[in-house]
């Protein structure tokens, strides 16, 4: 039984720890435990908050964590004798652990979607350990009275282990082997905790001083405010996203496994190459230049059709034709290749970074510092481009250059070197699969042509004729529009698509393309089943 417990808290132990490994990495703002601490934070009444500061003062955090440690060691410890008395019933507990971990990340405001898997991740790497130590732990016991029994010789010194087993001491060495497979097996899932509890911590450490750094930022007002949000720009029809997309729910796309930690006051960004004057600019210079702010949709060329790899933020930036002007690049330059602080690279017509769009060197979003995992503290965002050949985060430097000369990261890879959004639109409501009732059927979406502008969306149910939607009205350009559309529909099975056609009267493309090597074509196209 002591064994038992020992496997449960060793494999929990490496569970929680490789969780907190993996969100380190993953989205560095969101630690499962510390997650799980801040629900408990908010859930205990005030009158045991003040107890608990009174009796530990500023020590109030590290004996929250510090409980939580116990709460979980004792858990894991049932966890693991449940297991040994009843095959399962020790991984319904880690189970649970790992539900209440996604629980409490998906509730927390500082999360980011990516970070919802990493506590069930901990979980399944939990239960995968316990159940793996339980069966060696069997397999001591079963070496029969031949084996010292479990409970023969170590957890002697934790106490007297009321196993019959240790009764029936034969030394026979059949159960030897059985047992030092045991050991050798708990000893690695220690190990694994240990080690893993260092590097976790270590990063941790190294991300909570950024994610401190950034907490204290107050971000200057905008020189030049955003548009205001027209009125009935966001349609009242359940299901369509939000016309501004809150930064928790803002797709995430890079190479980067690792978040790149920016201590802003470390930051600089060197604009280099063909350019009459190199420039090094620091954040605080940055701060103190004349802010523009913009509600700009960017967009994934990874995105399928109807797919979810693109929003819509309100940007606080430098105009980036302000620096580039300063810096004046050389006859004969037409690429901006912006570099990452991790080395990834975007290259960027030098024409569309110095036209009048509002291409920004970014540092807030949505009102907010950038998240880390959105490029904090600095990054790109360029009305009209796919975020590949435009949207550096963690940037660090512009290189003026010519497309004869340089090639940034994805072109080698299978993906054209220049990357204009394609003008597309998607149904988000009804939802796919989902049934609805005969009789006026709500149609939404949103549809989006950046910086050229959306001009109409029309929608055809089973290839008949296109009917136009209500658009609502547009921020500006460069962003997305919602539409919608009610169809009088009649029991049965429909085939609904939707097209959009920019402000230049250019249609979408109809034929279907695949993502690579520059943005999906086609029709997004839903099955829709109206019951009676
Ligand atoms: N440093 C860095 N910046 C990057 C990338 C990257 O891999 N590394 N990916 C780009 C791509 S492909 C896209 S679509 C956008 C996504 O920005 P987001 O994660 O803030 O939504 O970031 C761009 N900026
Ligand atoms: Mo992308």
């Amino acid at each position: 039984m002591w064994w038992a417990a020992a496997a449960g808290v060793a494999a929990v132990g490496a569970g929680v720890v490789l969780g907190e490994l993996a969100a380190g990495l993953l989205s560095p703002s969101v630690s499962p435990v510390t997650a799980v601490g801040g629900a408990v934070i908010d859930a205990v009444p005030p009158g045991v908050k003040d107890w608990a500061i009174s009796l530990f003062g500023t020590a109030d955090k590290l004996a929250l964590l510090g409980g939580m440690a116990l709460v979980i060691a004792a858990l894991a410890a049932l966890a693991g004798v449940l297991e040994w008395r009843r095959r399962f019933a020790g991984l319904a507990v880690i189970a649970v652990f790992g539900l209440v971990g996604v629980a409490a990340v998906l509730t927390r405001a500082e999360g980011s979607a990516n970070a919802v898997p990493v506590p069930l991740l901990a979980a399944v790497l939990g239960m995968v350990l316990l159940r793996w130590l339980i069966r060696r732990l069997k397999d001591w016991f079963d070496a029969g009275p031949a084996a010292e029994g479990p409970a023969a010789e170590g957890p002697a010194a934790e106490g007297p282990a009321d196993g019959e087993p240790a009764e029936v001491t034969r030394r026979e060495p059949a159960g030897r082997p059985a047992r030092r497979r045991f050991l050798q097996s708990l000893a690695v899932t220690a190990a694994i905790a240990g080690v893993g509890g260092v590097l976790a911590s270590t990063l941790r450490g190294a991300a909570a001083a950024v994610v401190e750094l950034r907490g204290r930022l107050v971000l200057p007002g905008p020189a030049s405010r955003a548009q205001p949000i027209p009125a009935g720009a966001e349609l009242s029809l359940a299901g369509l996203d939000p016309l501004v997309t809150p930064n928790k729910d803002f797709y995430r796309i890079d190479t980067a496994l690792r978040v790149p930690l920016v201590d802003p006051h470390e930051w600089k960004l060197k604009v280099t190459g063909l350019v009459d004057h190199e420039i090094e600019l620091d954040f605080d210079t940055l701060l103190a230049k004349p802010l523009t702010e913009r509600y700009i949709t960017i967009a994934c060329v990874s995105n399928e059709v109807g797919g979810d790899l693109i929003g819509n933020a309100r940007w606080l930036g430098w105009p980036v034709r302000e620096l580039l002007a300063q810096a004046g690049p050389k006859p004969g330059a037409d690429m901006v290749l912006s570099r990452s602080a991790d080395g990834w690279t975007a290259g960027t017509p030098l024409e569309v970074l110095t036209d009048t769009r509002d291409a920004l060197l970014a540092v807030g979003m949505n009102g907010e510092p950038l998240p880390l995992e959105h490029g904090f503290p600095v990054r790109l965002v360029v009305p009209g481009l796919y975020g590949y050949v435009s949207a550096t985060k963690w940037v660090t430097e512009l290189k003026i250059t010519r497309f004869a000369d340089d090639v940034a990261y994805w072109t080698p890879r299978g993906w054209s070197e220049r990357g204009p959004i394609k003008t597309s639109s998607r149904i988000d409501v009804p939802r796919a699969g989902r049934s609805v009732n005969a009789g006026t059927v709500d149609f939404g979406g949103v549809a989006w042509a950046q910086h050229r502008g959306i001009g109409k969306v029309e929608v055809r149910v089973n290839r008949g004729e296109w009917k136009q939607a209500e658009l609502a009205p547009a921020i500006s350009t460069d962003t997305w529009r919602q539409w919608k559309l009610s169809l009088p529909l009649g029991p049965g099975q429909y085939e609904v698509q939707v097209r959009a056609t920019d402000l230049d009267g250019v249609p979408q493309a109809e034929e279907r393309a695949p993502v690579a090597p520059s943005g999906a074509t086609g029709y997004h196209t839903v099955t829709v089943d109206v019951k009676s």
